[in-house]
C-alpha cells in the first residue's frame, strides 16, 4: 500500500472548487448531493436480488418503458437528495413526464442550476444482474433567478453544460464526473462508504479495438452504419475490431472510456431518431467523452450543437474514440452521396 493516502471525492470538490468562477460552493454541494444519493441507490441496487423491490411497479414512464421499481426508487432517491439540500431551482427526468420546480422553502429559488438525469439507466438489465447507471447533466438557469423555473432552463445546447457525469453499479461502483477541467472516476469502498480517486484525469484512447452496437438490429440500419460495421469486420490493418455490447449505454461507455472503442445507437427503419434521449444521455456523454479527448456525434452533427425542443427528445449517437467516430461518420457521408 503506497504511503501517500487516497484523495476522497470530497477532498477532490473542496479542492477544485476554485476552479469555478465565482464559485459560492453551490455547484459543490450540488455535486456532493448525488454522491450522497448514489450511495443510496448503490445499496439498494445491490441488495435488490433480495429484496422484493425487483420486477415491474405496473405502470409505464413517458417511453412506454415498464418502470422497474429500482427505476422509481432511484428517482425518488436524487429527486429528495437534490430537492432537500436546496442546490438546485429545477429538475428534469426520465422518468417524469415534464420537469420538477423545486419548492422555495429555503434558498432553492435562488439556486442557479437545474438538473437533467437518467436515475437508473438500463434498468431493463437488473433482474439479469447486469451493470446499470445513473446520468447527470447540469447547466445554469437562464430565466430570472427567484422566478419560477422555465422549460428553457432545461432546453439548452449541451455545450452549456457547467458539469456532467455518470455512475456506474457494476462489479465496483464509481463515479466519474466532469466540470469542464477534464474527467476523473472515483470508486466507492463499500465497506466505509467512501469514494476514492481511481481514474484521474481519463483520456480516452484516439483508436480503440472495440465497436459496441446492437447488430441485431441490422437489417434496419442506414446503410453508412452497415458499411461502417462490414469495415469494422474486416481482415486489415488493425481489424477486425472486437464487438461488445452489455446493452447498458453506462456500462458500454465507460469500458470505451477507458479502453478506446466506439458506442454507436443509430437511427433505425422503425426508430428514425434512434433510442437515447438527447438532454439527459447523450449530452452528458458527450460532454465527458469531449473532455477526455474523445468525439460525439449523430453521424453527422457534433451532439452539443444540437438545439433541443423538447425535454425527452431522441438522436442518433455515435461516440467514444475521436478517430473511430471520424470514420463512421466518413461512412455516413458517403452512404448519403449514394442516395
Ligand atoms: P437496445 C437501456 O434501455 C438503454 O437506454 C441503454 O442503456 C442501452 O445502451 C440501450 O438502451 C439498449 O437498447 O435496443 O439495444 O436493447
Amino acid at each position: 500500500m503506497s504511503g501517500q493516502a487516497l484523495q476522497t471525492l470530497g477532498e477532490f470538490i473542496i479542492e477544485k472548487q476554485d476552479d469555478f468562477q465565482y464559485s459560492t460552493g453551490e455547484l459543490s454541494r450540488l455535486i456532493s448531493s448525488i454522491r450522497i444519493a448514489s450511495k443510496i441507490v448503490n445499496r439498494e441496487v445491490n441488495k435488490a436480488g433480495i429484496a422484493d423491490i425487483i420486477g415491474k411497479v405496473g405502470k409505464e414512464n413517458i417511453q412506454g418503458e415498464e418502470q422497474q421499481k429500482l427505476d422509481v426508487l432511484a428517482n425518488d432517491i436524487f429527486i429528495a437528495a437534490l430537492s432537500q439540500r436546496e442546490v438546485v431551482c429545477g429538475i428534469a427526468s426520465e422518468e417524469n413526464d415534464d420537469f420538477i420546480e423545486i419548492k422555495c422553502t429555503g434558498n432553492a429559488h435562488l439556486s442557479k442550476y437545474v438538473v437533467l438525469i437518467d436515475p437508473l439507466d438500463g434498468s431493463s438489465n437488473i433482474d439479469v444482474n447486469v451493470s446499470v447507471g445513473t446520468i447527470f447533466s447540469i447547466y445554469r438557469r437562464v430565466s430570472n433567478p427567484g422566478s419560477p423555473v422555465q422549460l428553457e432552463d432545461f432546453l439548452q445546447k449541451g455545450i452549456n453544460q457547467v458539469a456532467a457525469g455518470y455512475v456506474v453499479y457494476g462489479s465496483s461502483t464509481m463515479i466519474v464526473y466532469t466540470t469542464g477541467n477534464g474527467v476523473n472516476g472515483f470508486t466507492l469502498d463499500p465497506s466505509i462508504g467512501t469514494y476514492y480517486l481511481s481514474h484521474k484525469d481519463i483520456k480516452i484512447p484516439t483508436l480503440g479495438k472495440i465497436y459496441s452496437i446492437n447488430e441485431g438490429n441490422y437489417i434496419k440500419f442506414p446503410q453508412g452504419v452497415k458499411d461502417y460495421i462490414k469495415y469494422c469486420q474486416e481482415e486489415e490493418d488493425d481489424r477486425p475490431y472486437t464487438s461488445r455490447y452489455i446493452g447498458s449505454l453506462v456500462s458500454d461507455f465507460h469500458r470505451n472510456m477507458l479502453k478506446g472503442g466506439i458506442y454507436i445507437y443509430p437511427s433505425t427503419s422503425q426508430s428514425p431518431n434512434g433510442k437515447l434521449r438527447l438532454l439527459y444521455e447523450c449530452n452528458p456523454m458527450a460532454f465527458l467523452a469531449e473532455q477526455a479527448g474523445g468525439k460525439c456525434s449523430d453521424g453527422y452533427r457534433r451532439i452539443m450543437e444540437i438545439e433541443p425542443t423538447e425535454l425527452h427528445q431522441r438522436v442518433p449517437f455515435f461516440c467514444g474514440s475521436a478517430a473511430m467516430v471520424t470514420k463512421a461518420e466518413e461512412f455516413m457521408a458517403k452512404a448519403v452521396d449514394k442516395n
